[in-house]
């Protein structure tokens, strides 16, 4: 496995230079945040990027997110160009280096959570997301907002837009995701990208917007659309093991032997009684998931993919971007190696998977 660390560009305060020194730190992932959704990433913006990121002495394979338009999920006719300018992207990243893509298929909003700097018991702060507190927040009001989430909206548009998706049925979403695929999967094969697609998250449909990358079974429909190794998974298990259906370590192995998961975010969740969680440290103790046997299955199937710590807490003072500061996500890329070491230890180094 390579381990990966995102990173938000030159706003970001954790600097290349820091994440340079947690120990065993391969690739960057990051983006071109600022050119607007729909449209071409230039070129020269990539390998700026690229030179940035090299000269701290990373590496710069992963891309996360390049977003997709909305008009693509609706399956307007405007669409075709969107996926156009979608496909000369993936071509620039690809001419400079970028071998894995993440994005997602979520209509309006991206990944959700009620709070976002929630007090644990041992003082540290956390993404939660509460089932009650989800009942008092509405998505017509069009004051939703959370960081990284599409901001271009004006207040009248997001309202519209979510009344819109909501007499969407789900095979309507099926349909438009398709579409994209058929379009972008053969352009990522002729220039050796890894599409990687992102699990709704919650992996459920709320506000009453369809959602579909889900569980097993869509997970399955999602691979068969277009069956290559193109077409692969961002397996996240904090965000598909937010729901109790969905059992990680089984799914993990499954998508792993079948070659289809190019990246990984690994991170904890602590399921609660009534369906909510939040987001908790890395390690097994602390949340619902057992991260040992999920790396332990991994393993065993000579994953050789990108791996990076998710979310963290803001923990030790630190203030910053919620569930991307440094110090937790460092504390999780540590424990990842950790166990991955004794892996290689004790079940011995599979010759597929590149070591550390
Ligand atoms: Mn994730």
């Amino acid at each position: 496995m390579k381990l990966s660390f995102r990173w938000y560009g030159e706003q970001d305060p954790v600097t290349l230079e820091k994440i340079r020194q947690i120990p065993q730190m391969h690739t960057i992932v990051s983006a071109v945040y600022d050119v607007p959704v729909g449209q071409v990433w230039s070129r020269e913006r990539i390998r700026k990027l690229r030179e940035t990121i090299e000269s701290a002495g990373l590496h710069f394979e992963v891309v996360e997110s390049v977003p997709v338009h909305e008009d693509i999920k609706r399956g307007l006719p405007s669409r075709d160009g969107y996926i156009q300018a979608y496909c000369e992207t993936l071509r620039n990243l690809a001419a400079e280096g970028v071998r894995c893509v993440c994005y997602n298929f979520m209509p309006v909003f991206d990944w959700t959570r009620t709070q976002l700097d929630h007090q644990l018991e041992d003082g540290s702060r956390a993404l939660v997301f509460y089932k009650d507190q989800l009942e008092q927040m509405d998505p017509l009001s069009g004051d939703l907002r959370l960081p990284g989430w599409d901001e271009s909206y004006r207040k009248e548009e997001l309202a519209e837009l979510v009344k819109w998706y909501r007499q969407m049925p789900e095979e309507a979403l099926w349909e438009n995701l398709e579409y994209f695929l058929k379009a972008v999967i053969p352009v990522a094969e002729e220039c050796g990208i890894a599409m990687a697609i992102h699990p709704d998250d919650p992996p459920y449909p709320i506000f009453g917007i369809p959602r579909i990358i889900t569980c097993e079974e869509n997970l399955d429909r999602f691979l068969k659309l277009v069956d290559s190794p193109a077409n692969g998974l961002t397996f996240c298990t904090g965000s598909l093991g937010c729901a109790s259906f969905n059992r990680i370590p089984e799914l993990v192995e499954k998508y792993a032997a079948m070659g289809r998961i190019p990246f990984l975010h690994l991170r904890n969740v602590k399921l609660l009684e009534d369906g909510g969680f939040e987001e908790s440290a890395h390690c097994s103790a602390c949340g619902s998931l057992d991260m040992v046997e999920i790396l332990r299955r991994l393993h065993r199937q000579g994953f050789s993919g990108y791996i990076r710590p998710d979310h963290g807490r803001m923990i030790w003072g630190e203030t910053g971007r919620p569930g991307y500061g440094l110090y937790d996500r460092a504390l999780g890329a540590s424990y990842i190696t950790g166990i991955w070491e004794t892996l290689e230890r004790l079940e011995g180094g599979n010759e597929h998977a590149a070591s550390l």
